[in-house]
């Protein structure tokens, strides 16, 4: 985090208002949360192609001073409704998993991983919080296999085209997400 200088109480009052909201989004939040501490940063820059400021707000989570929960979100055009976000959440220093979600698509992707390696990704393309694909990935972290979810509930593996255009799209996915994300956190 950058020093605080002039925007201390700027930043102490972001600070309260993301601690409350935390609170406020989960309702069963143990007393063990309550130890948890909250780093918040919000940073406006100027888009040169758009000429538009952007502002990125990051919450970093700890217990007991280990990083546990990574959240970055990003408001283009800071008109108040936020175009990316994404969580990555930590055990023992490592993410295990990562969620993002952007306006445009409203589509929610979340990657479990193991030792550092995407293991299962899952595609939830409407966000009601159930995954519509079930993607599973080889030790390069390629797709090698998929499930869908269809409409009656029912699952079904993918054939091999669909796997292909599947394996193209999470690349592309992942790329663009990691790059939104990444210019987050500079
Ligand atoms: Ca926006």
């Amino acid at each position: 985090m950058k020093p605080l200088g002039n925007h201390a109480p700027l930043l102490c009052l972001l600070c309260i208002a993301a601690t409350g909201l935390a609170q406020l989004r989960n309702p069963n939040a143990s007393a063990n949360q309550n130890e948890d501490s909250n780093v918040v940063s919000r940073t406006e820059r100027l888009d040169r192609d758009t000429n538009r400021t952007n502002v990125y707000t990051k919450i970093k989570t700890y217990r007991d001073g280990v990083l546990l929960k990574d959240y970055n979100e990003l408001d283009k055009g800071k008109d108040g409704l936020i175009d990316v976000k994404g969580t990555r959440i930590y055990q023992s220093g490592e993410v295990v998993l990562m969620e993002s979600w952007d306006a445009k698509s409203k589509t929610t992707t979340r990657t479990f991983s193991q030792a550092g390696r995407a293991v299962v990704s899952e595609i939830d393309t409407n966000s009601d919080g159930i995954a519509d694909w079930i993607l599973f990935h080889d030790k390069d972290e390629l797709v090698s296999f998929a499930v869908q979810r269809l409409p009656d509930g029912k699952l079904q593996p993918a054939d091999r085209a669909t796997i292909s255009e599947m394996q193209r799209g999470s690349q592309l996915g992942s790329k663009f997400m990691d790059h939104l994300l990444d210019g987050i956190r500079k």
